[in-house]
Formats: C-alpha cells, sequence, structure tokens
C-alpha cells in the first residue's frame, strides 16, 4: 500500500504559485520542507510537481532506466533560443545524441587539460586587475568571477574575445543573454496572452534572440572564411562527425550548442568561486590550509599544467562548497512508467515530474551528520569523497544527462582559486555580511563585497 505525498494548503484556483517567493524561490521551498519533511506535493495552476530533499530518494530518483531528465519552467522558454542544444534537448531528440557522442571526447580531463593556456590568458586578467585595484577597493568577487567564467568558456570554445575585464558594462552578447534569461523567468508566471497584451517584453525577448544568433551566425561563418588549427569546439564541431549515425552536426545545432555552452558554462562556475572565497573567509583555518597547499606546491612560481593534479585539498574545497552551495538548486526528471519511490510508500505515475533539491539533498544528515550545515572540505577527503552513496552529492546532475562541463568548471576553478590564493587573502568589506542568495537560473551570493589584500603587505 502506497502512502499519500503530503500537500501544504492551497488557495484552490491560484494554486501554489501565489505562495512562492517571487524574488528567491528555494525560500518557499525550504521551509515547506521544514514543515513537511522530504517530500511534498504542489499544485501550479494546472501542474502537479513533487518536490523531494534527502540522499535516499535522490538515489532511487537517479536511475535513467526509471526516470529521466525533464524540461519544464524557465527551461521550456530557453528552448526559444537554443532549441535541442546539449541542456534543453528533449530525451528523444536525435540532436542530443549527436552533439553528446561528438562532443563527449572534447570535454575529457586530458582534453581540458589542452585548454590551459586560454584558462591561464583570462585568469590572469582577473589578477592583474586585483593586484591594481589594491586592497582599499570594495571588489564584487562574483562580477568578476562572471567576467572570469564567460570570457573563458568563450575563448574556449569559440576563440572569440569578449574582453569583458576591458569595461565596466557588459558586452552586449552578454546584456542580450542576461536579458533573455530574465525575461524567461519572468515568462513562466505569466499567462500566454501576455504577448499580445505587453508585446514589447515580447519583441525585446525576440530580438535578444535573434542578436544572439546572428553573431553566433557570424563567428561560425567567419571560421569557415578563415579556418584555424586550433581544436578549439567549434572546429570540433564543425570538423567531427557523430561516430555513431556518421553525421556531421548542422549549422542550427552547431549555433544552438555554441550559446547553449555560454549559458550553462558562466554563472555555475562563477557561482562556485563566489561561494568558495565566501566559506573561505568565513572558516580562517580552511583558508590557511587551502593556502598552505598552493605555497607548497607553487611557491612564487606561475601555475603549471603539471600542477593541476597537485591540490587535494583545493579539490576537497570546492567539492564542500557544490555541496553546501549547489549553484544549479534543483534538477528534475520524470517518471518513464507508473513507479513507487520511498522503498514502496510512494506512488508515482507515469510523466509525472519529480524536482529534486539538491541544496536539501546535500544537507542530509543521514548521510552527512549532524554538523552537515557546516563547511568542512575534509570529508571530501581521503577516499570519503568515492565512496559517497549514489544520491548524496549531485551537483553536476546525474546519469545520460549529467554536466558534460564538469571537468572544464573544476579545473578553471582550481586554477582560478590557485592563483588568487597564491597572491591576496580576503576580508569580508561589511564584516557582518551573512550570505544572502540571489536567485536566477542558478543561485549566487547577494551584497557580496570583499576586500582582496595582496599577501606580504602590511594593512
Ligand atoms: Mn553544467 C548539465 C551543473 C559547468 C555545460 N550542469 C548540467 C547539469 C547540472 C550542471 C546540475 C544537469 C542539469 C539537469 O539535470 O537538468 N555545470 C553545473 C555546475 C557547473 C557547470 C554546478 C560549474 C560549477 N556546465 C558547466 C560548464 C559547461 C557546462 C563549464 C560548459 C562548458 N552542463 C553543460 C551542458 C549540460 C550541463 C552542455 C547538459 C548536458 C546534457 O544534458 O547532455
Amino acid at each position: 500500500m502506497t502512502t499519500p505525498i503530503p500537500v501544504p494548503p492551497y488557495v484552490p484556483l491560484l494554486t501554489h504559485a501565489v505562495q512562492i517567493d517571487t524574488d528567491t524561490p528555494v525560500k518557499t521551498f525550504k521551509a515547506w520542507f521544514d514543515t513537511y519533511g522530504d517530500i511534498f506535493k504542489i499544485y501550479l495552476f494546472n501542474k502537479t510537481s513533487i518536490w523531494v530533499s534527502s540522499a535516499a530518494l535522490c538515489a532511487e530518483l537517479s536511475n535513467d532506466q526509471k526516470f529521466s531528465k525533464s524540461i519544464g519552467g524557465a527551461l521550456v522558454e530557453i528552448r526559444a533560443l537554443v532549441d535541442d542544444g546539449l541542456f534543453t534537448a528533449w530525451k528523444e531528440e536525435p540532436n542530443w545524441g549527436i552533439a553528446h557522442r561528438l562532443l563527449t571526447p572534447s570535454f575529457k580531463m586530458t582534453e581540458v587539460k589542452s585548454m590551459f593556456p586560454d584558462m591561464m590568458d583570462i585568469a590572469t586578467q582577473l589578477i592583474l586587475k586585483w593586484e591594481r585595484f589594491g586592497p582599499d577597493y570594495r571588489l564584487n568577487p562574483t562580477e568578476d568571477f562572471t567576467r572570469l567564467t564567460l570570457d573563458t568558456i568563450t575563448l574556449c570554445s569559440m576563440s572569440f574575445r569578449l574582453n569583458s575585464f576591458y569595461r565596466d558594462d557588459n558586452h552586449p552578447f552578454v546584456q542580450a543573454m542576461y536579458d533573455f534569461l530574465t525575461e524567461c523567468g519572468r515568462r513562466i508566471r505569466r499567462p500566454a496572452i501576455s504577448d499580445y497584451v505587453f508585446p514589447a517584453n515580447y519583441n525585446k525577448w525576440q530580438g535578444d534572440i535573434t542578436y544572439m544568433n546572428n553573431l553566433a551566425q557570424s563567428i561560425l561563418d567567419k571560421r569557415r572564411q578563415r579556418p584555424i588549427d586550433k581544436q578549439d569546439l567549434l572546429n570540433v564541431m564543425l570538423n567531427n562527425k557523430d561516430p555513431k549515425t556518421g553525421k556531421n552536426m548542422t549549422d542550427e545545432s552547431i549555433i544552438n550548442n555554441l550559446i547553449t555552452f555560454l549559458i550553462a558554462g558562466h554563472e555555475t562556475t562563477s557561482g562556485l568561486l563566489s561561494f568558495c572565497v565566501y566559506y573561505l573567509i568565513k572558516n580562517p583555518e580552511t583558508m590557511r590550509k587551502a593556502q598552505a597547499e598552493v605555497d607548497d606546491v607553487l611557491s612564487d612560481q606561475q601555475l603549471q599544467p603539471e600542477d593541476l593534479s597537485k591540490f587535494p585539498y583545493l579539490t576537497a574545497t570546492l567539492r564542500e562548497t557544490l555541496r553546501l552551495g549547489p549553484t544549479i538548486a534543483v534538477r528534475q526528471v520524470e517518471a518513464n512508467e507508473d513507479t513507487t519511490i520511498g522503498n514502496g510508500k510512494y506512488f508515482i505515475k507515469k510523466g509525472q515530474r519529480v524536482v529534486i533539491h539538491l541544496a536539501g539533498v546535500h544537507r542530509d544528515k543521514a548521510v552527512w551528520g549532524e554538523d552537515a550545515d557546516e563547511f568542512k572540505p575534509e570529508r571530501m577527503l581521503d577516499g570519503k569523497f568515492e565512496a559517497l552513496p549514489l544520491g548524496a552529492w549531485q551537483p553536476f546532475g546525474f546519469g545520460s544527462r549529467v554536466c558534460i562541463g564538469r571537468p572544464f568548471a573544476m579545473q578553471e576553478a582550481t586554477m582560478a582559486l590557485a592563483m588568487i590564493l597564491q597572491k591576496f587573502t580576503f576580508e569580508l568589506a561589511d564584516p557582518d555580511y551573512e550570505l544572502e542568495i540571489m536567485q536566477t537560473l542558478t543561485v549566487k551570493p547577494k551584497n557580496f563585497f570583499i576586500h582582496a589584500i595582496p599577501r606580504g603587505e602590511v594593512y
């Protein structure tokens, strides 16, 4: 016999939609978990969604035979730009398989290592900026980490320079992308008729889509006119064939995936670095150990590709940051057939969407113990990370739709972290600051300002 899933009280016609915090939806979901435990069900107009936040339930849902990635909410809106690109493809779309097989080899750790010089180029720009602005400057690390990650992904994927460190405002492409993503978030809370009632919003949204597609198309056209030897992701997509079908990617699919990399590959890694700096400042002992590791490996020398494997403590620090602050806070699956979860306790109908609240799963006391809310990279060291149960730590998702950019993100973040720790110590610009969250597609710290103090200088 199955048990009904708890449903928080709601207003019939308006359903639960009106109760959700408009700026930071995760706040409302956290409150529901606090009241109802690991699982609850809500109604959003005509849709039902089930939310779970325990490692055990996450493990049951991490099963590619029984559950598939579900494209819902803002992801559906984002398809207006990137269609069947890797991140937003429905499960049966053939272009996903072609792009996935063709691109997977380029994202292996060994291949990502060849991107070291490009990553170094951009990270050096961040270091120079922080050195030149000096210790008194009230620095917003999240903004500069976003410059870093955006410029890195465009340089590594299409050898295109946004030069974000040389401007205060955003590159027009970046602005179009932000405006587009913000509007996608708003669109899911509005009825479809708004497109006719408020055509200005709709036209701006369409304009941004056209602008981004045109820019990506022009980069592709220029590459055909003036080929280069470098094996960036654009060249891989243009020149390689899917090993299974022998097919090339179409121009449309190449453009969809170029833009997908930019969307998927910048805020996530930028948020990771921002949370990491926050947790390091708040945990001086961890900061000391991280800095000691960097000093041991680098001393006063420049970071080299062969150093990348020598930072186990930094790796643990980044993994622990992703545990407490998964920058993609939820992932969604749907049941392939009628089934149950909770060891047979809860019935899940075929097609039913289940939202896995990763931020909650990652603080499950059954896995992490009573100190689950504390920042302790030591839990990720000495084989403990490798021994974690299936549903315990999934900041990069799971299974066939797992993040393709994981080695890329980890290398980029490790490099940036090693380089900034070698050069600076950090202080909060507002000494009483406690973490606040800003939520767009991803989550990141809000109103977070620091001072970056060159090491060895008396301040
Ligand atoms: Mn990434 C999928 C998190 C960096 C490109 N990414 C996912 C998913 C998560 C995720 C979670 C699965 C989402 C889902 O199940 O709906 N990604 C991250 C995090 C970081 C990150 C936390 C950094 C930290 N991702 C990157 C980078 C790139 C990238 C960098 C590109 C270079 N991610 C992707 C793509 C997918 C994805 C592409 C979709 C993969 C697929 O479905 O085939």
